[in-house]
């Protein structure tokens, strides 16, 4: 995927020295930059504009120590990140993720996909992200709420409703966004929809849970009909096991299709029966326990160590929902070899560029992260609006709303594929289609 325009070229070879060691970041830069070669030959009032030169640059990042004290009585310190990316088209948006892996180009490169994919959803909503490379595994409820409030002591003097406004993420669920919130209102004085993701009883919205994964089917649904199929009897692959594959497992299911292999860190299961989701629902939501316990229901499934093994059972469609680079190069020409057809992202930057380049030349359909997994953030807006207005609407009112996003982020992908001549590209479509509306809105307001 080489860039032959002289600016585009020249601009992302400065990007790459100002952050050399974010590998993460600079990948997520280039592959938004190879699309947009057509829109720059087009749009040189951009280019005077200075957009791309901001567009990469976070507007904030703040970095901060986070001490927390263990039911032992031990003292630790985390880092927390909080990346306010962009925030020409609304307030920042974007989740906390926790995780040891974090780091600050990590979250930059989570925070420019958001910008993007903010944009995408149709909803007001600029770009951020945040996190610490606190672990949560193996943690009592205890040390996960004085982790959570330590982190939001600090974080709560740089956010707000209409300013920046957290959710949740890898590791980040309704539990750590309630502490938050209750730590937030506790030192703010006020009760305000600044995280969303909230429990129901207090803010959050119906179906938010599962957006992600349904929003996922939602857009491969469409994908796989305007190229004249569908889930319908077709074996799937999820990676992962937390909130986006647990639904979009349960929504591709409801679609027709068999779901056949789960992961998690440690491994991976294998059910040719079809995964049944209630026992990974207890595994996961209600236990917290490792994937390996599958076994213990139903004792005709494989186990098999390691994580990139699933790639190597035969499927029809991939739905990757674990973490970033999950499926490589060699993961994806084994996934063509045995007959995939598509590869639709529910986590964020699953493939590598090498991946990427096997499913495009071997024309596959591929679901861009920004645009598949993007019904997420947009039920967090519909939960923004919700606490704006003080009301609820019911599960069926959100989950019709979400539909509808996912099919107009389907449409924009195929239009803006079309109009610039890469028709079935959907990662330029999106690409393309989440730029062009924050960067006329950059444009309009001046150099800021
Ligand atoms: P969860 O924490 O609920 O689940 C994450 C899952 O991925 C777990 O099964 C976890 O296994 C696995 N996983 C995480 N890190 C790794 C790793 N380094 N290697 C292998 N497996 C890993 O997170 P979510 O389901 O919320 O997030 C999954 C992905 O979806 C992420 O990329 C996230 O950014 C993205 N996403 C999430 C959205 C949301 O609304 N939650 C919205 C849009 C995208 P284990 O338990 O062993 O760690
Ligand atoms: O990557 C993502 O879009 C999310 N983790 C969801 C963010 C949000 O604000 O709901």
């Amino acid at each position: 995927m080489a860039i032959k325009n002289a600016y585009l070229n020249d601009l992302l070879e400065r990007t790459k020295k100002r952050n050399a060691n974010e590998p993460e970041f600079i990948q997520a830069v280039t592959e938004v930059f190879t699309s947009l070669e057509p829109v720059i030959e087009k749009r040189q009032d951009l280019v005077d504009a200075g957009v791309l030169e901001r567009i990469v640059e976070p507007e904030r990042q703040i970095m901060f120590r986070v001490p927390w004290t263990d039911d032992n009585g031990k003292v630790h310190v985390n880092r927390g990140f909080r990346v306010q990316f962009n925030s020409a088209i609304g307030p920042y948006k974007g989740g906390i993720r926790l995780h040891p892996s974090v780091n600050l180009g990590i979250i930059k490169f989570l925070g420019f996909e958001q910008v993007f994919k903010n944009s995408l959803t149709t909803l007001p909503m600029g770009g951020g992200k945040g996190g610490s490379d606190f672990d949560p595994k193996g943690k009592s409820d205890n040390e996960i709420m004085n982790f959570c409030q330590s982190f939001m002591t600090e974080l709560c003097k740089y956010i707000g409703a209409d300013c920046d406004v957290p959710a949740g993420d890898i590791g980040t669920g309704a539990r750590e966004v309630g502490f938050m919130f209750g730590q937030y209102k506790r030192i703010r004085n006020e009760w305000v929809g600044v995280l969303t993701g909230k429990g129901l009883t207090y803010g959050g919205s119906l179906a938010r849970k599962e957006a992600t994964g349904f929003g996922l089917c939602y857009f491969t649904n469409e994908m796989l009909l305007a190229n004249g199929t569908s889930f319908e009897g077709k074996t799937v692959l999820v990676s992962g096991s937390g909130n986006v594959a647990i639904y979009a497992c349960e929504k591709a299911t409801s679609y027709g299709a068999k779901v056949v292999a789960m992961s998690d860190s440690n491994g991976y299961i294998y059910d040719k029966n079809g995964i049944d989701l209630k026992a990974i629902k207890q595994i996961k939501e209600v236990e917290r326990k490792r994937i390996t316990e599958y076994l213990k229901y139903h004792p005709e499934a494989e186990y098999h160590e390691g994580c990139k093994g699933i790639w190597t059972i035969p499927c029809d469609i991939a739905l990757p929902c674990a973490t970033q680079n999950e499926i490589d190069g060699e993961s994806a020409k084994i996934l063509v070899k045995n007959g995939c057809k598509v590869v639709s992202e529910g986590a964020n930057m699953p493939s590598t560029p090498e991946a990427i380049e096997t499913y495009l030349a071997n024309g596959l359909l591929y679901g861009p992260a920004k645009a598949a997994n993007a019904g997420g953030v947009a039920t967090s807006g519909l939960e923004m609006s919700q606490n704006s207005m003080r009301l609820s609407w019911t599960f069926e009112e959100v989950d019709e709303k979400l539909h509808g996003i996912m099919r107009s982020i389907f449409k924009a992908c195929d239009d803006y594929s079309k109009e610039y001549g890469m028709p079935g590209n959907y990662m330029a479509g999106a690409n393309i289609a989440g730029f062009l509306k924050v960067a006329d809105a950059m444009k309009a307001q001046g150099n800021v």
